[in-house]
Formats: structure tokens, C-alpha cells, sequence
């Protein structure tokens, strides 16, 4: 298959080692592509929640691609996010065409680029306890039953249902915690004169241009492959959002994998 060359590539919020992860996909993508560059932006392996009994074959084949895009030329920055912090004492750490960083700048056809997770912002966007639910044991179960809870809506000929999107929706909470997040990112950003400001972190892909009185810049978002399956992608002075088709994503495509998945549940519940 031939790769889709693009010039620069933003994932995160991977969360490698959580039921809720979608490696199988994201596996899939990524073997779609040839990036100049890749930017893990955050939360790729979750060591927070880090289980030593669930690391499933294609969440190793995700960092398996990785390392092979990097040795055959792909730059890859690591940024770390607060779920793999634990990584945050490495910074700084590069070797060959691997960095593993807090934050980083880019020069993008002329445009200062402001690359970082975003967590940095939890003390100074006020609490929501929707962001500490997003980091949980509990919303990585309430992911799993409610993949349970589609894959028999499915038998039954059925549309899925997202039980923590409704949630967030309708939360008034979670819709100010966002906007909240993007203003005090996109300000930050405007007034450092950066063009482009591109986070992860809330799980809420987005591209938009932000403008205030001291200025304007653009505000991104590369999402996350719990539920959105979305990142960035930048090509000929553009951005784009990817979202990996709807259609192609079954919920648990393998048997096996999901009696897996299942008997996990079934191990943790009875704990
Ligand atoms: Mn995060």
C-alpha cells in the first residue's frame, strides 16, 4: 500500500494500557501515513492507569509503528502529558530522531507553532470534576460497559450510543470547563504571538481562529482515540482534522479480543 506522505502529524491522548484505547484503529492509520514529522501530544501510555494484566497485542503494534516510522526517518517528538508525567523526569532526553519533551515550538512556513498537552491549565481553569472523571478508573469501565452495551445494540440491529458524550454534553459544567480551556489557552497564546497554540488533554478535537483585543491566533485540538479517533494533520500551510471513518470502527472486531476484554471486566468486578 502506498502511504500518504504529510509534512507534520498531531496525535494524543492515545491512552495505551486503558480498555478505552482504540489501538486496532489507530494502528490502522497510521500504517496509511509517511509523516516528516510525528508529535505524540501527551498521554500516549497510560501510566496512571497502568495495568499490569491488560497491554494488549495492538496497543504494543501503536508503539511498534512508532519506533519503525522513527528509524526510517520520521522525526518524533514526545511531549508528555499528566497521564504518562511519570516520563516528565526524561525530558529533555534525545536520541537520533527521538525527543521526549515538556513542550515544544515549531516554525511552520513562517508560523510560530506552540505545541503542548495542556494540564499545565487544570489549576488555572477552574476544577471540573469532569477532567479528574476523564483520568478515572471509572470512565475507563463506564467506556467498556458502554462498549458492551453497543456491541449487543448492534446484534440487535441498533445505533450505538455514547454514554459519556451525552454526558458531556449536556453537562454545563464540562461545556464551560472547554471553553474555559480554549480561552485561557488561545489568550496565553496571543499574548506570546504564537499563531498556532495546539493542545490535547480535554478530548474535544477542534480548529479554530480565536481573535481578542490584543490579537488573533489559531486554536487546535488533535482530540483523542477513547472516543473521537481524531488528530492533525498540517500540509501545504494547512490544517486538517482527521477523524477516522465511523463506518470502519467496529467496537470489538475481534472474538477473541472481546472475550478478552470481558473476562477482564468480569476478573475486575469481582475484585
Ligand atoms: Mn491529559
Amino acid at each position: 500500500m502506498k502511504k500518504r506522505k504529510v509534512e507534520l502529524v498531531v496525535i494524543s491522548d492515545i491512552h495505551l494500557g486503558t480498555y478505552g484505547c482504540h489501538a486496532k484503529e489507530l494502528s490502522n492509520y497510521l500504517s496509511t501515513i509517511k509523516p516528516k514529522t510525528l508529535v505524540l501530544n501527551g498521554d500516549i501510555i497510560d501510566i496512571w492507569q497502568f495495568r499490569k494484566s491488560y497491554f494488549p497485542k495492538a496497543h504494543l503494534q501503536v508503539i511498534k509503528k512508532i519506533i519503525t516510522m522513527a528509524s526510517k526517518g520520521t522525526k518524533v517528538y514526545y511531549i508528555t502529558g499528566n497521564h504518562d508525567e511519570a516520563l516528565r523526569k526524561f525530558s529533555d532526553t534525545f536520541m537520533g530522531n527521538f525527543s521526549l519533551l515538556d513542550k515544544l515550538v515549531l516554525d511552520l512556513d513562517g508560523k510560530k507553532t506552540w505545541i503542548f498537552h495542556g494540564d499545565v491549565f487544570d489549576a488555572s481553569v477552574q476544577h471540573s470534576k469532569w477532567i479528574a472523571k476523564l483520568g478515572g478508573f471509572g470512565y475507563d469501565y463506564l467506556i467498556l460497559i458502554n462498549r458492551f452495551i453497543n456491541w449487543c445494540l448492534h446484534k440487535m440491529g441498533k445505533d450505538s450510543y455514547s454514554f459519556s458524550k451525552k454526558i458531556k454534553a449536556s453537562v454545563k459544567k464540562a461545556v464551560k470547563f472547554i471553553n474555559d480551556f480554549e480561552t485561557t489557552a488561545t489568550d496565553l497564546a496571543i499574548d506570546k504571538k504564537y499563531d498556532y497554540v495546539i493542545c490535547g488533554h480535554i478530548h474535544e478535537p477542534k480548529i479554530k481562529e480565536v481573535e481578542n483585543k490584543f490579537g488573533k491566533t489559531t486554536y487546535l485540538n488533535s482530540g483523542d482515540w477513547i472516543e473521537n479517533l481524531s488528530c492533525l494533520e498540517y500540509n501545504n500551510k494547512r490544517w486538517k482534522l482527521f477523524k477516522y471513518q465511523e463506518s470502519t470502527i467496529s467496537n470489538i472486531e475481534n472474538e477473541e479480543e472481546q472475550l478478552f476484554e470481558m473476562e477482564h471486566l468480569i476478573s475486575s468486578i469481582q475484585l
